[in-house]
This record gives C-alpha cells, sequence and structure tokens, in this order.
C-alpha cells in the first residue's frame, strides 16, 4: 500500500498510526503541503479531493478521508480491533473521533489559516489566536466526555487504543506546536502519555517521518 502523506498533517497521522497499529507496511509518498503539492493537477487528479492522507491499495483503489480509511483498513484487516463490535461502545468511538476531526480540525487546516493570513488579512498572532482558540473549546469537550464517561479507561475508550486514540494524539501535536496550554485537559493528557508508550504511535509521529524538516 501506498500512503500519501505529509508529515506535520494531522489527519496522515491519524491513518499511519492505524497502520502502524495493525502491523501493515506501507510505503509513504511524501506530499508538501507548504509547496502546495496537493492542489497540483496531477495530484488533484488522482485525488479530487486534494488532501492528504489518501491511501492506495495494492491494486490501485485509491481512498481517502482519514476516518474512512481506518475503518476500512479495520474491517479488512480486523485484529487488533479499533473501532468496538458493540454498537454503544462503536457509537462513542465514532464520537469522540469526530468531534476532534470534525469540531476541531477543519478549523484550523491549513486552507483555514491561509484564507484567514492572506484573503482577511489577519496578524500572525491573530491566526495563533484563532488556531488555540477552537483547539481550547474542543479539548474542553473531549475532556469532558473522557471524565464524565464510565466508557473511558487507560486510553479513550477501555484500555486498548481505539480510533479515537488514532485522533487524540495528532491534535494534541498541534496543539503543542502552536503552545495551547495543555494544563485544563489531565484525562487526555494521561491517555496521550500512554499511547505514546506504544511504538505504534511514537513510529507515527511527525519527527519520525521520511520527510520531516522544521
Ligand atoms: N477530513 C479530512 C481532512 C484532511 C485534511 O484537511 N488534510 C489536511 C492536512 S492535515 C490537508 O490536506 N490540508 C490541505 C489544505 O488545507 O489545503 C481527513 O480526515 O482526511
Amino acid at each position: 500500500m501506498k500512503l500519501y502523506t505529509f508529515f506535520r498533517s494531522s489527519a496522515a497521522f491519524r491513518v499511519r498510526i492505524a497502520l502502524n497499529l495493525k502491523g501493515l507496511a506501507y510505503e509513504p509518498q511524501p506530499v508538501s503541503l507548504p509547496k502546495g503539492d496537493h492542489r497540483r493537477p496531477e495530484y488533484a487528479r488522482v485525488n479530487p479531493q486534494a488532501l492528504v492522507p489518501m491511501l492506495e491499495l495494492d491494486d490501485g483503489t485509491r481512498l481517502n478521508q482519514s476516518l474512512a480509511i481506518i475503518e476500512f483498513l479495520d474491517q479488512r484487516y480486523p485484529q487488533p480491533p479499533l473501532v468496538p463490535e458493540d454498537a454503544l461502545g462503536r457509537a462513542r468511538v465514532r464520537s469522540l473521533a469526530l468531534l476532534i476531526a470534525c469540531e476541531i480540525h477543519p478549523l484550523n487546516n491549513l486552507r483555514a489559516l491561509n484564507y484567514l493570513r492572506k484573503d482577511l488579512g489577519l496578524l500572525e498572532e491573530q491566526v495563533n489566536a484563532w488556531y488555540r482558540h477552537w483547539i481550547a473549546e474542543g479539548l474542553a469537550k473531549l475532556e469532558a466526555e473522557l471524565t464524565q464517561s464510565p466508557g473511558a479507561g487507560s486510553f479513550c475508550h477501555g484500555d486498548a487504543p481505539t480510533m479515537a486514540d488514532c485522533c487524540l494524539v495528532p491534535q494534541i501535536f498541534n496543539a503543542k506546536r502552536y503552545k495551547s496550554d495543555l494544563t485544563p485537559y489531565p484525562m487526555a493528557m494521561r491517555v496521550f502519555e500512554q499511547c505514546m508508550q506504544l511504538e505504534a504511535f511514537d513510529r507515527a509521529q511527525p519527527s519520525k517521518q521520511p520527510d520531516a524538516s522544521e
């Protein structure tokens, strides 16, 4: 399999974690977002959404959208499961994953930030404040979910990593990069530290990718 990825892309990071947890080998195909490689016609032809990640299977089939890719991997390679079997567990894991992937990430992705900078003329410090605002909003909700629900264990759901943890860890990396205050989220940070003990998460982190740079 080939994974179209960018070292700092948190959506690609989610899929890298899932592939590692499943023990699946893949060939990274770096797509530089700062250079705009994802907008070039060659890439847009293969991925009409012009985003990373994209997973290309050995038969040439291409999949995009990180959560759809992770659910595909989970069905095709069921061990270890990343989405629980039971209906309530599935709903809870998807809800936590979507809280990050839909309620935080789209407000802070590159094209949203570039629109603030280039089209609306915001200063860099204003853009950074925007970024931290949506992280704080989203992580506060996540923290409440983790502390109020009996479903949480040493990971977001129970005592093994799931798709929710695949989303949580990259989001915390982004928060750290933008120097967000993470002290209000002790439970989320405990889960983060627990995940980072695992080789599958550690190996997927931005600084360990072949295209990593400053
Ligand atoms: N919902 C998509 C989000 C994908 C996405 O926004 N990827 C970012 C990198 S993390 C990207 O390609 N951004 C390019 C841009 O914003 O122009 C997913 O989960 O795969």
